[in-house]
């Protein structure tokens, strides 16, 4: 068990999946959590589950982390209470469709790159000036094995994975110098709704993409993002690439 006690963490995307699943292990830690989506009635439901099951502060907010202004409005006003910001995970983000890119709708693909990275360009400018000048903080970006490797059906997604992966190196020399941190946690298939996203809600095209393997599930995820978080202050972990034994490369999955 890690302790966050009294820490304030971040988390886009914390009403699904590994941004969910990050929330309840940092919060199990004792940090008080800032729970940002869109959905703001999952939000609210995981706040109060929170803060009833593990005693810790839980703030519900509504962001739309494309929308420039909304975010940095948003991080401006947070109280005293809350402006202090420990650890932000950049975790909103998803895929849509697996056709060939000229063939899907530019505002499929316009979606991919405004979330995945200037969605995560917004908040990441927005939270990290007060973590350079209190000198402490951790930024930890959910980059993909899609960071890594191209694979067919996924161009636009993984030209936008690759740069989270470029940020992610950037922002670390942008910060050279300081005790801010910065990491990024890079999984391969993961259980979640991000196919069901990504499918626009057809449920069970979803599934055959996790049929007859075993995927990673988010918890996975969170715990190697509670990993990151937890080194001692001196220890900056780059990147972790993780996929569950059944995937060997972004194309090669096992299936019985
Ligand atoms: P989910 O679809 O389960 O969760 C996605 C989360 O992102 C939701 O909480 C959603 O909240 C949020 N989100 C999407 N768009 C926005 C937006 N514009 N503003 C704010 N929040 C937004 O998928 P995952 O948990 O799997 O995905 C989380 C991250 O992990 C993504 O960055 C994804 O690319 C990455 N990833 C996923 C993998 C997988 O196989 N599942 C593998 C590798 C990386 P809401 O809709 O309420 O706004
Ligand atoms: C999501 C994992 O392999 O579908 O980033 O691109 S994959």
């Amino acid at each position: 068990m890690y302790n966050f006690n009294d820490r304030i963490v971040f988390v886009t995307g914390a009403s699904s999946g590994i941004g969910r699943s990050c929330a309840v292990a940092f919060a199990r830690g004792g940090a008080h959590l800032i729970l940002a989506a869109r959905r703001m009635e999952r939000v609210e439901t995981l706040a109060s589950e929170l803060i009833a099951e593990y005693g810790i502060r839980a703030l519900p907010l509504r962001m739309d982390v494309t929308d420039r202004s909304a975010v940095f409005e948003a991080v401006d006003s947070l109280s005293s209470e809350w402006n202090e910001v420990d650890v932000l995970i950049n975790n909103a983000g998803k895929a849509l469709g697996v056709s060939k890119s000229y063939e899907t709708s530019i505002e499929h693909l316009e979606g991919m790159l405004e979330t995945n990275i200037k969605g995560l360009i917004h908040v990441t400018s927005a939270v990290t000036p007060a973590m350079v000048e209190r000198n402490r903080g951790h930024i930890i970006n959910i980059g993909s094995a899609a960071g890594h490797w191209v694979y067919p059906g996924g161009t636009v997604y993984c030209a936008s994975k690759h740069a989270v992966r470029a940020l992610n190196e950037g922002l670390k020399m942008d910060l050279h110098g300081t005790n801010v941190r910065v990491s990024s946690v890079d999984p391969g298939l993961v259980e979640t709704e991000f196919s069901i996203v990504r499918f626009d809600g057809d449920s069970e095209r979803a599934d055959t993409v996790y049929a007859g393997m075993t995927p990673l599930t988010p918890d996975d995820v969170a715990d190697a993002v509670l990993w990151c978080a937890s080194r001692p202050p001196h220890v900056n972990i780059s990147e972790v690439l993780m996929m569950c034994t059944d995937q060997s490369h972004a194309t090669m999955v096992h299936r019985q």
